[in-house]
């Protein structure tokens, strides 16, 4: 076992993650006790094998893309701090409303910066820009075996088009937005369920819908 000290989250500290992400003091301490029981190296911070060991991460097609997004760029740990700042993500918009404090900054949660965390699994090397490479890969983690690569790739072709305002052939920050927020606009009905869950994939809408789940089973 280890040292019962390096267990126990000071008061202190709970207050100021509670600013930070938002989540209530059970919610902070609940999810504590889930990560050190994660930290199997006990010295109070998780690595990637710790994530692995999480099962809706384990089954998730874009698991090692979300445990990447914990670990800050060039690190192989992370701490209990940065693991709640990454949670913070996946709590519902209309949280926000409960909790409100005017004097604070863009909460984690908000639809900009669920889209921002959302915008990132897709952009790998981090040049702030969705490449049709970059499109490629995640689609084909989640649309499975029965979509071949022509296939998959006239629709990253085509999600490209629709996105990219600027013509580049890559989809920035702010294209992504729009593309988020418009309504699905392509009929064609070959491509129909699979547009719809591209649309779902790029939309805020993923983060909530499918990775609160992570959260209810972190919880
Ligand atoms: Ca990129
Ligand atoms: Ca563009």
């Amino acid at each position: 076992m280890g040292s019962r000290a390096s267990t126990l989250l000071r008061e202190e500290e709970i207050e100021e993650i509670k600013k930070e992400t938002g989540f209530s003091h059970s919610q902070i301490t609940r999810l504590y006790s889930r990560f050190t029981s994660l930290d199997k190296g006990e010295n109070g911070t998780l690595s990637r094998e710790d994530f692995q060991r999480i099962p809706e991460l384990a089954i998730n097609p874009l698991g090692d893309r979300i445990i990447n997004a914990f670990f800050p760029e060039g690190e192989d740990q992370v701490n209990f701090r940065g693991f709640m700042r990454t949670l913070a993500h996946f709590r519902p918009i209309e949280d926000n409303e409960k909790n409100k404090n005017p004097t604070a900054s863009e909460p984690l949660n908000s639809r900009s910066n669920k889209l921002l965390f959302a915008f990132r699994l897709y952009d790998l090397d981090r040049d702030d820009k969705i490449s049709r490479d970059e499109l490629l890969q995640v689609l084909r983690m989640m649309v499975g075996v029965n979509i071949s690569d022509e296939q998959l790739g006239s629709i990253a072709d085509r999600t490209i088009q629709e996105a990219d305002t600027n013509g580049d052939s890559c989809i920035s920050f702010q294209e992504f937005i729009k593309a988020s927020l418009v309504e699905a606009n392509i009929n064609n009905t070959s491509f129909n369920h699979l547009t719809k869950k591209i649309k779902i994939l790029m939309g805020a809408f993923f983060i909530n819908a499918t990775e609160a789940n992570l959260l209810n089973k972190l919880a």
